[in-house]
């Protein structure tokens, strides 16, 4: 008999509550929670169509070995193990630990079994080749807060709840549904402030869903930070900002007015495409605005100075007396005793410390742990001590999402030993010597350990397993498990204790699982029992059993945290970290006339990243691959709608259909990332679309992007991935009657009308 389920969607960070339908341990269906007290009833179309992935039939269930002739032959988890953990310990008795390496993608992140245990894992392991997506997303935000704060993980978040005056930079929410905060029914949250009397400012090369909804103000991609350093330029210029208060909580002010000193509005407007008066009358409602928050994601994180026009944004904030205050950029709380000191101490751990170790190729530092990824492929190439030898892949899909794809795939495919842990054979473990077989978020339990501190509202959920793995699929965490033992017995004493540590669990009886830990986490934290001393409290099992739909811990976020965050001396915020300062001098490029348009990247809403665009559900309507450009850049170049064109970099070559579009600064092309489908991967609906002659399996964006180090930015490693120069031309005219037609279709059906 058919029974319901309630669980929690883990696709991206609102994290929405979900009712599965399950019949004899398969899912049958979801729908959204109309309980859970934060989303109330709400899904976008990626999580409702999360059951055509869970049973897939393109999924890989079983442990797969590439056999002599490149093709996988389904194998037993022994003898995977056997060979994988073989192999591995022989690389490392020989080679040492520096030999071994992992990158693990985006979905890792939203399990905290498989997250956790790869870190724990690769840290004692002590291997400086650990890479995640964060290079290409998050880590800038990670190096601005370790120079401001001292504290790398601590992320401030607007109070979607209570600000008056939002200013979204760089982050579309209306499609991703909000990024690094979770925040469900984001779009209610954001037509909330309008309703209340407040505002909402997009600023974005392009007139996206999000600033359709509200007011738009167009920007010259990658000068964020002359936008922003215009704005304390004005905010000391005209001595709005509250100095002495200002000085009571932060050093090197003297610093930071000096250097705003030099970019008055009317200096950067040409650059940024904004006018002097419009950025004065913005500082001047930043300031005047009680309650008033800039907020900023992706767009402010790829360009060549992310760390520093992240740390500006928070700087801002700080300046304009919305920083750690209600209504404004605020910090969440895990409520979790002796954090600061917790933080402080793992700054003194090379492992963790920023640039506690540097990459061999580049020299560019690690931040929480994780080297840029873009330079991956060659510390696989390049011999020589340290050379990467065993590849582990978990959850990510490299070849589509890291700059050059063609390099990291050839890279791949000559190292000694190549294990994707994966839910399907993608673009990356093509070349894999394994794929091993993993869960998806509805067959393991779970809570949203590594998204506490990020809610608007503060909120815990925890949920059982819906179904149990279909065919043979594994937790990452217990894969690892077994990494960890093969490697006990090699030269890694640290790895050996965690094991030891492992094998006491299970002896008494008390294995060290993801549950556990989050037990604990949710024990010692917020709204916790604290093992019994707050009899109220939560632990998993009450959170689980009590509050199916998640639980409310707080109504608000609270100010004041400052306190317990920053880990610099006396507690105050540092501004004038010399690392940051040198960053100014990149902020003027060298224009190249061969490549005078700026390439942005999007993200759609029935797209997640490279790895939903086998569901049938989300590609109905003849969905492609498009460009966007302005009439004004097509008409020159003599383009037309739907037409086949050619997008040039200084560092590769894509072709897709184009879509003529007014939403979009003149100068600036928009091209979502995560397509390039080229058959190679086991995508049966996604690569059909590849072989049709339009190309609408989508060209790989990252191709225009470059890996060589000197291109990456210097503080986190970051790709460049915005802002980039190109060059666009019609790729053939004799496409342009057949594409025209279905791309038309696609930009009336899924772009507008598909927002939810
Ligand atoms: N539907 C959907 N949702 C997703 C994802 C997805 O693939 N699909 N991915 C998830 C992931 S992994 C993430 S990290 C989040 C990202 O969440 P967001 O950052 O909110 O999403 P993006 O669409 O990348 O928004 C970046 C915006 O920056 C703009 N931009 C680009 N360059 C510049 C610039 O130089 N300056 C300024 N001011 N703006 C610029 C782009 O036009 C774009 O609108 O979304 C998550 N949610
Ligand atoms: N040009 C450009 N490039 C970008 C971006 C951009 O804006 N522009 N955005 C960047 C960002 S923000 C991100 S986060 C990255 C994403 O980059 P990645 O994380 O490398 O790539 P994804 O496409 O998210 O691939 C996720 C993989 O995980 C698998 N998977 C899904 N669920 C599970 C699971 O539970 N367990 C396991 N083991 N596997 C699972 C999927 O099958 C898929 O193969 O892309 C980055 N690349
Ligand atoms: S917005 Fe969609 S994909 Fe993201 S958590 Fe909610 S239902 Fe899942
Ligand atoms: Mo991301």
């Amino acid at each position: 008999m058919a029974q319901e389920k309630t669980t929690y969607c883990r696709i991206c960070e609102p994290l929405c509550g979900m009712i599965a339908t399950v019949e004899d341990g398969e899912l049958l269906s979801l729908r959204p929670d109309p309980h859970n007290p934060l989303s109330k009833g709400f899904a976008c179309p990626k999580g409702i169509a999360f059951t055509e992935i869970v049973n897939d039939p393109d999924r890989v269930l079983h442990p797969l070995r590439r056999n002599a002739q490149g093709e996988f032959e389904q194998v037993s988890w022994e003898t995977a193990m056997g060979d994988i953990t073989r192999r591995l310990a022989a690389i490392h008795r020989r080679d040492g630990a520096s030999a071994v390496g992992w990158y693990f993608g985006n979905p890792a992140t939203f399990s905290a079994g498989h997250v956790m245990w790869a870190a724990m894992f690769l840290n004692l392991l002590g291997t400086p080749h650990v890479y995640s997506a964060g290079s290409q997303d998050v880590n800038q935000r990670f190096a601005a807060s370790h120079f401001l704060y001292g504290n790398p993980v601590a992320a401030p978040i607007p109070d979607i709840n209570r600000v008056q005056f939002l200013v979204i930079i760089g982050a579309n929410p209306v499609v991703s549904h909000g990024s690094v905060m979770s925040s469900p029914r984001i779009r209610e949250g954001l037509t909330a402030i309008t309703k209340r009397g407040g505002r909402v400012l997009v600023i974005d090369p392009r007139r996206t869903e999000t600033a359709r909804e509200f007011d738009w103000q167009p920007i010259v991609p990658d000068t964020d930070a002359l936008l922003l350093l215009s704005l304390l330029h004005v905010m000391f210029d005209e001595q709005l900002a509250d100095e002495r208060r200002l000085d009571a909580r932060s050093t090197g002010l003297a610093t930071i007015k000096d250097v705003a000193q030099r970019y008055s509005p009317e200096t950067t407007a040409e650059r940024t495409g904004i006018d002097a008066e419009t950025v004065r009358a913005l500082a001047r409602e930043l300031v005047s605005t009680e309650r008033a928050a800039v907020y900023g994601r992706v767009g402010t994180s790829l360009g060549r100075t992310g760390t520093l026009t992240t740390a500006l944004l928070d700087i801002v904030n700080l300046v304009a007396g919305n920083l750690d205050e209600v209504g404004g950029s605020m910090f969440g709380d895990l409520g979790i005793p002796g954090q600061r000191l917790g933080v402080t101490a793992l700054q003194h751990v090379p492992n963790f410390a920023w640039a506690g170790r540097r990459s061999r190729i580049g020299s560019l530092p690690q931040i929480i742990g994780t080297a840029p990824a873009s330079v991956m492929a060659k510390e696989m190439t390049t011999p020589g001590p340290g050379q990467l030898k065993a590849m582990f892949i978990s959850a990510g899909n490299p070849v589509l999402s890291v700059p050059n794809g063609a390099e990291l795939s050839a890279a791949l495919d000559d190292v000694e030993l190549f294990v994707s842990l994966d839910i399907y054979q993608n673009e990356t473990n093509a070349n894999a010597d394994y794929i091993l077989p993993t869960t998806t978020m509805y067959e393991r339990s779970d809570f949203l350990l590594p998204f506490q501190a990020l809610f608007t509202t503060p909120f815990k959920q925890a949920t059982d397993a819906v179904i149990p793995p279909r065919g043979e699929a594994r937790e990452e965490w217990v894969i690892i498990n077994e990494l960890v033992a093969a490697l006990a017995t090699t030269r890694a004493p640290l790895v050996g204790a965690l094991h030891l540590w492992n094998r006491l669990g299970e002896r008494i009886g008390k294995p060290w699982t993801p549950d556990r830990l989050s037990d604990l986490v949710i024990r010692i934290g917020a709204g916790g029992d604290r093992f019994g001393l707050r009899k109220a409290g939560l632990n998993l099992r009450t959170l689980t059993t009590k509050f199916p739909h998640g639980k409310i811990i707080a109504d608000h976020l609270t100010p004041g945290q400052l306190g317990g965050i920053v880990t610099h001396r006396g507690r105050k915020i540092r501004l004038d970290a010399p690392e940051l300062i040198a960053e100014l001098e990149r902020l003027d490029p060298t224009a190249d006339p061969a490549y005078p348009l700026r390439l942005i990247g999007m993200r759609e809403i029935r797209s997640e990243n490279s790895w939903q665009h086998n569901a049938p559900m989300l590609l109905r309507g003849g969905r492609t691959h498009a460009a966007r450009m302005h009439p004004l850049d097509a008409q020159a170049r003599d383009i037309a709608e739907g037409e086949l064109i050619s997008v040039r970099s200084r560092h590769g070559q894509i072709a897709l259909p184009v879509m003529v579009t007014d939403d979009i600064k003149p100068g600036v092309v928009a091209i979502p990332h995560g397509w390039g489908h080229n058959g190679t991967g086991g995508w049966t609906q996604a690569n059909t679309a590849a072989e049709n002659d339009l190309g609408t399996g989508g060209a790989n964006i990252n191709a225009l992007i470059s890996s060589d180090p000197k291109d990456l930015e210097r503080l986190a490693g970051m790709a460049n991935m915005t802002g980039v120069p190109i060059e666009v031309e019609a790729l053939e005219q004799s496409v342009r009657a057949q594409s025209a037609s279905q791309t038309e279709a696609f930009a009336t059906r899924s772009d507008r009308a598909q927002i939810s």
